[in-house]
């Protein structure tokens, strides 16, 4: 439908619309079929227009549920998400989504109403400067004040959240220019070519020091990051590691950019990375980082990372290079672009020295795994995950909230291909998983979606329910209750002296708060119900809530305290 729409929409002469409809009619031609959104006066022209056009809707609970499914939709499916709001408080409720965005360098296009252009600037009635509000969380934001402005910009936004580092824009409408009339041609819109920044020019100087660097090292590590997954590269980093037989460490949103089953994929790296993957980029002389930035969660303190190691850093934005770590060789510009350029020079290596020494500090941990440890009957958080992974077959969509269980899910959830992991990374945001779990079912329906969320962060957005009741969408839901605001918990448990202030946390049953919304649902307290109640999840025709009562102080091992190095890690008490 998308493409059809796009070249009618690009053939047709110039036809006189209203604003209203010239948004819809952009939209179509940009290729959008899914909206989600939210209605109120300054935006009901663009309402009032929408029956015209091959677009469906999605009727959100909250105007923060349409930022996070516009972008859960454009995590799983690479295309450019797209949220509406009106004026003042349904704008301002998106941006808590916008940010989440920004932080994750995720497409979104965000469409907001706004009072008359006669009466900006005056306090009327729902106005709020939203452009304003979110210019430190846009890549860019525009207010469009005239009908024949509205294509150009909308037209502009798409490309502005797509090219070089994705990011969300807003373009904020003013009601008359909603109202009134103007030529409308899609052709006419475009914006002009997309001018990549000076920097981005890879010198053969650059990739042949590269070359050389990868050439001699003899403990390199490949850092993988979300860049990879954003610019398509999955296969040119696999061709790396292979061809020079060097192992992967991920970020948290990298994972699924490098199969996990692959024998030279470490697992995820920083603060509650596996021992082994820190110790190796500790250890390691080389790093070669692609699409990803060096998050504080990912280094550690500054000053004792890595600092055995040359470093090359492939990366789209000019301003990441150097920001955080200082690197011997930048090549900046697409991974997907560099590394088809860098592969050439790279042959044959024999990294099997390297690959064992890690192998060899892998094995005294894994006694510590909880995995491994015996089956006393309690219900732990781990074993949920590694189990629907298991089930799964770990070709499920994971869309997780944030907390403890994120970081289980990342641990015990085992990601082969990119795209199959969405969890706000950046900016943490509880309440992200639902909406972002629906906008993901919207973009990929025939694939299978998994919420995991704690008891904390699903009470954030949880109104979302009757959004999928509305839109009669099946996704599995897997609370992870622990009656805890569990990772704050975790952080006053070792660093507060237990001092549970505000994080004991009383919830609704939620197999009955389901079933007011018309929604299966179970509670599973023991091991041994586990299985048996994911498989009737999976397998009920419509949504279902499994409520796993957990164990209630359990910790995320390994941990590194915020702030210290990379080897100074927290370990799950041993019974040595
Ligand atoms: C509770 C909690 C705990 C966490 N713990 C961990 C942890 O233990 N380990 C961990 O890894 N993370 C952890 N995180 C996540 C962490 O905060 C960061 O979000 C994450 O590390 C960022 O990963 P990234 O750099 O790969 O992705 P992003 O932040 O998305 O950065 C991607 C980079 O790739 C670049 N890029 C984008 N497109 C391209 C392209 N086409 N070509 C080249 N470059 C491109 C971007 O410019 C950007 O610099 C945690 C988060 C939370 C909420
Ligand atoms: C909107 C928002 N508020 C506060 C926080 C701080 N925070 C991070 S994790 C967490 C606890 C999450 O609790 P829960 O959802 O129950 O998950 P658990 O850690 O127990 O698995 C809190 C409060 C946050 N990340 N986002
Ligand atoms: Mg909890």
């Amino acid at each position: 439908m998308g493409k059809t729409a796009k070249t009618q929409a690009s053939n047709n002469p110039p036809t006189r619309l209203t604003g209203a409809e010239i948004v819809w009619a952009t939209l179509e031609g940009e290729g959008v079929t899914q909206v989600f959104g939210y209605p109120g006066g300054a935006i009901l022209p663009v309402y009032d227009a929408l029956r015209k056009f091959p677009i469906h809707h999605t009727l959100v609970r909250h105007e923060q549920g349409a930022a996070h499914m516009a972008d859960g939709y454009a995590r799983a499916s690479g295309k450019v998400g797209v949220a509406i709001a009106t004026s003042g408080p349904g704008a301002t409720n998106l941006v808590t989504g916008i940010a989440t965005a920004m932080l994750d360098s995720i497409p979104i296009v965000c469409i907001t109403g706004n009072v008359s252009s006669k009466v900006l600037g005056t306090d009327a009635f729902q106005e709020v400067d939203i452009t304003g509000i979110t210019l430190p969380v846009t890549k860019h934001n525009f207010v469009i004040s005239r009908a024949e402005d509205i294509a150009p910009a909308i037209r502009y936004a798409f490309q502005i959240a797509q090219t070089g580092r994705p990011g969300p824009v807003l373009v904020d409408i003013t009601k008359d220019a909603q109202q009134a009339t103007a030529d409308f041609d899609f052709a006419a819109a475009k914006p002009r070519p997309h001018r990549p920044h000076p920097m981005l020019k890879v010198e053969e100087q650059g990739l042949e020091q590269a070359a050389e660097l990868i050439r001699n090292a003899k403990r390199p590590v490949i850092l993988a990051g979300h860049g990879i997954i954003e610019s398509g590269a999955e296969k040119q980093v696999y061709a790396l590691a292979e061809r020079a037989q060097i192992p992967v460490a991920l970020t948290l949103l990298g994972l699924g950019s490098f199969p996990a089953s692959h024998s030279l994929n470490l697992g995820m790296m920083g603060m509650h990375g596996e021992s082994w993957v820190n110790q190796a980029i500790q250890e390691a002389d080389l790093l070669i980082a692609c699409g990803m930035r060096f998050d504080d969660r990912v280094t550690g303190t500054l000053s004792t990372y890595a600092t055995k190691a040359k470093k090359i850093h492939i990366e789209v934005d000019p301003s990441e290079v150097n920001k955080n770590v200082k690197v011997d060789v930048a090549l900046v510009g697409d991974v997907r672009e560099v590394l088809e350029l860098l592969l050439p020079r790279i042959s044959g290596h024999d990294g099997s020295a390297w690959i064992k020494t890690i192998e060899a500090s892998k094995g005294e941990v894994a006694v510590r795994d909880i995995k491994n440890l015996p089956d006393s009957g309690h219900l732990y958080a781990a074993h949920v995950i590694n189990d629907i992974w298991r089930m799964t077959g770990g070709n499920a969509i994971l869309v997780t909230d944030v907390g403890q269980h994120q970081m289980w899910a990342a641990q015990y959830y085992h990601h082969e291909q990119p795209r199959t992991l969405i969890t706000s990374g950046g900016l943490g945001t509880m309440g992200f998983a639902l909406p972002a779990a629906i906008g993901a079912k919207f973009a990929c329906p025939d694939k299978e979606v998994w919420v995991i969320a704690g008891d904390g962060g699903f009470q954030m957005t949880a109104a979302e329910l009757s959004t999928i009741v509305q839109e009669g969408i099946k996704i599995n839901i897997a609370i992870i209750n622990n009656g805890y605001l569990g990772m704050v918990r975790q952080w006053q448990e070792f660093f507060y002296e237990r001092n549970y202030e505000a994080t004991p946390l009383v919830s609704p049953d939620f197999v009955k708060l389901a079933d007011a919304h018309g929604i299966q649902g179970l509670t599973v307290r023991m091991r041994t119900e586990l299985a048996e109640a994911v498989d009737t999840a999976r397998t009920a025709p419509g949504t279902f809530l499994l409520n796993f009562k957990v164990e209630k102080e359990d910790s995320v091992y390994p941990m590194i305290p915020a702030g210290s190095s990379l080897h100074e890690m927290i370990r799950r008490p041993g019974k040595d």
